[in-house]
């Protein structure tokens, strides 16, 4: 199966999110290739740039996820964006905002595989039909108990047909599940326009208002799963944003931090 791929083009992007009145990725930097946006998301953050720039690149040679592991990041096909925020949440609040920008990010690729199930896997990553199709790595720079700044950095698979085996089995993209795959500018845009408002929100009212929506995708709700705590079933997002699991021993724990896997 042959890869579809297209170009971003800066002017289009800046133009597209202007008409839609849409802030949220302005400053734009786009750059062919770099190692990683968050590393050049952070270098742009020291020296200031504005609240809700976008670093986006065709293609990484050194993306990352959590903990050293690699995201794959060819060129011209999938989204390798990092948004510079600084948002003005208490610091106590802001672990949940993995989560706001996993919905924002799901709410926007929906719309591109109508009928095809968006959840999310709670902490960090956005599923199509049960697969990987989103990663998202959050990073934030602190000052004592102050928010400097929070690079979120976000990867969509959106053209890419055919993954490298190391992960064949659990990727997917919007083009294999979409009727017409969409180019990636378009998807841009509406992942841009959705963050803007889940983002928004979270700063005007926390979690609590979203989080009917965020339980309504949550991937893990009822199935098998195994995580720090040990193997169970998904029990449900909690008011803090953290995830609840009933382990198989009989025991409902609250699970912070670490990978939950699908069993
Ligand atoms: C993540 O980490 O899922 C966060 C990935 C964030 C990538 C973006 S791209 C823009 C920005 N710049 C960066 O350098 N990073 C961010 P984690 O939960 O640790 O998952 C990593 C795992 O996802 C890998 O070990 C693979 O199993 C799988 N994986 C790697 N590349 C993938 C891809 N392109 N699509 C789907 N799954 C992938």
């Amino acid at each position: 199966m042959s890869d579809d791929s297209d170009v971003l083009v800066r002017e289009r992007i800046e133009a597209e999110l202007r008409a839609r009145g849409i802030r949220l990725g302005l400053p734009l930097v786009l750059v062919d290739e770099t190692g990683s946006t968050n590393d050049l998301a952070s270098e742009e953050a020291m020296k200031d740039i504005a609240h809700g720039a976008l670093i986006l690149a065709d293609r990484q040679t050194r993306g990352r996820g959590r903990l050293g592991r690699k995201w794959f990041s060819p060129g011209g096909q999938n989204l390798y964006m990092s948004l510079v925020l600084r948002p003005q949440v208490p610091v106590e609040r802001l672990a949940a905002i993995t989560l706001v920008i996993g919905l924002g990010v799901a709410e926007g690729i929906a719309g591109f595989v109508p009928g095809v199930e968006v959840g999310l896997k709670w902490p960090n990553d956005v599923l199509i039909a049960r697969r990987k199709a989103v990663g998202i790595l959050v990073e934030a720079s602190m000052s004592g108990a102050l928010v400097r700044h929070v690079i979120a950095g976000i990867g969509v698979d959106v053209l890419q047909r055919s993954f490298d085996p190391e992960i064949a089995s659990i990727a997917t993209s919007i083009a294999l599940h979409a009727a017409q795959p969409p180019d990636r500018t378009t998807v841009l845009v509406e992942v841009l326009g959705h963050l803007q408002r889940r983002l928004e929100q979270f700063e005007r009212e926390g979690i609590d208002a979203m989080l009917e929506d965020l339980r309504a995708r949550d991937a893990t709700r009822g199935h098998r799963v195994r995580c720090v705590a040990g193997e169970g079933t998904g029990a449900g997002i909690a008011q803090d944003g953290a995830l609840r699991v009933q382990l198989a021993q009989g025991e409902l724990v609250t699970v912070r931090a670490g990978d939950v896997h699908l069993l």
